[in-house]
C-alpha cells in the first residue's frame, strides 16, 4: 500500500505509524469518493427532468444520506480517537531523557536552517540576539565558556542512526515547518517558541540510496532524463580498465557518452542526497530554496562529522 501511494522510504523508528494513519485516511477518501460519486450519479439519472418535469418543494423523506454522513462522523472519530490520538502520545509526547538522546537546536529562518550542537561538553552556549549577523546567524557568544565548542551549521543536518534525537526547534522570523520526509517528521517552527520533537532514524544515507538504486537503460538517443540529477549506484569502466565512473559519481553526459561507447546499455543509478531537510510552510518568497541535507550517519560517521566540525572550528 506505501508503494502505491508513493510514500518515501521510512527511515525511522516511528515512521510506520503514521504511514498506517495516511494509509486509513486514504481508504476513508478512497470509500467516500466512491460512495459520494456513486450517490451523485444516482441522482442524477433518478431526478432527470424527463422523469420530473415537475420540481419538488416537498424535498426527500428518506434518512439515508442522513446515515451516510452519521457514518463518516463515525469513521472519522474512530480515526482520529483510535487511531491519531494514541500515535500522537506514542511518539510525540514520548521524549527521551536528554542524557540519553542527542540534543540539537534547529533555528528557521527566511531562507535557511541553522543548526546547533552543543559540542563535546553537552552544553549549548548562549545566544544573544544582539549578535546575530550574516557571519554569525545563531548570535552565539563564543565568549561563554559552554559556546566554544559549540557546532553550527547551515542547511547541514547530520544524525546518528539508532540513537533518539531531541531537536528544539525555534524560528528566527516567520513560522517555517521543519519537514524531514524520511523520518515522518512534520512540525511548524514558531518565533518565540521552542518546541521539541523527537525521532530516532533506522536507516544510514547509505543504506537509503542502495534501496533507492535503480537500472537505467541508455543508448545513444535514449538517455531517461532524470539521470543527470542522480549519482552511480556502482563502478563502471571502459573497454581498456580506464575508470568512467565510481560510485557516487554524479552522472555527466560526457559520462553517459563514454558508457555507450564502453558498450554498457544499462546503468545503476540513485539519489545522491536521499533525505533532505524541506521547510513545509510557505514563508515568503524564498520558499523554494529553504531545503538542507539531512545526513544520516552511522555512529562512526556522525563521530567523524563532530571531528570535522571541531577541527574547523580550531582553525
Ligand atoms: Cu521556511
Amino acid at each position: 500500500m506505501n508503494d502505491l501511494l508513493g510514500l518515501p522510504v521510512d527511515a525511522s523508528s516511528h515512521g510506520h505509524y503514521i504511514d498506517q494513519i495516511i494509509v486509513m485516511v486514504h481508504w476513508l477518501m478512497a470509500i467516500l469518493f466512491v460512495g459520494w460519486g456513486t450517490f451523485f450519479v444516482f441522482t442524477l439519472v433518478k431526478f432527470r427532468k424527463k422523469r420530473n418535469p415537475a420540481a419538488n418543494y416537498s424535498g426527500v423523506k428518506s434518512h439515508a444520506s442522513s446515515y451516510a454522513e452519521v457514518a463518516v462522523v463515525v469513521f472519522e472519530a474512530i480515526l482520529l480517537i483510535g487511531f491519531a490520538v494514541p500515535v500522537w502520545s506514542n511518539v510525540w509526547l514520548k521524549y527521551p531523557d536528554e542524557s540519553e538522546a542527542l540534543v540539537i537546536h534547529v533555528v528557521a529562518e527566511q531562507f535557511a536552517w541553522n543548526i546547533h550542537y552543543p559540542g563535546p561538553d553537552g552544553k549549548f552556549g548562549r545566544r544573544d540576539i544582539k549578535l546575530v549577523s550574516a557571519e554569525n546567524p545563531l548570535g552565539l557568544d563564543r565568549e561563554d565558556a559552554d559556546a566554544k565548542d559549540d557546532i553550527a551549521t547551515i542547511n547541514n543536518l547530520h544524525v546518528p542512526v539508532g540513537k533518539p534525537v531531541l531537536v528544539y526547534l525555534s524560528s528566527k522570523d516567520v513560522i517555517h515547518s521543519f519537514g524531514l520526509p524520511l523520518l515522518r517528521v512534520k512540525q511548524d517552527a514558531i518565533p518565540g517558541q521552542s518546541i521539541p520533537i523527537t525521532f530516532t532514524a533506522t536507516m544510514t544515507s547509505a543504506e537509503i540510496r542502495e534501496k533507492l538504486a535503480a537500472e537505467y537503460p541508455i543508448s545513444a538517443g535514449n538517455i531517461p532524463a532524470q539521470l543527470t540529477t542522480l549519482v552511480a549506484s556502482s563502478e563502471y569502466t571502459a573497454k581498456d580498465g580506464a575508470a568512467i565512473l565510481a560510485k557516487g559519481d554524479p552522472i555527466t553526459d560526457d559520462a553517459i557518452a563514454k558508457l555507450i561507447d564502453a558498450g554498457i546499455s544499462t546503468i545503476r543509478a540513485t539519489q545522491d542526497t536521499p533525505a533532505e531537510i524541506a521547510c513545509a510552510q510557505l514563508c515568503g518568497l524564498g520558499h523554494y530554496r529553504m531545503r538542507g541535507t539531512l545526513a544520516l550517519d552511522s555512529a562512526e560517521d556522525f563521530q567523524k562529522f563532530l571531528a570535522e566540525e571541531a577541527a574547523y572550528l580550531e582553525q
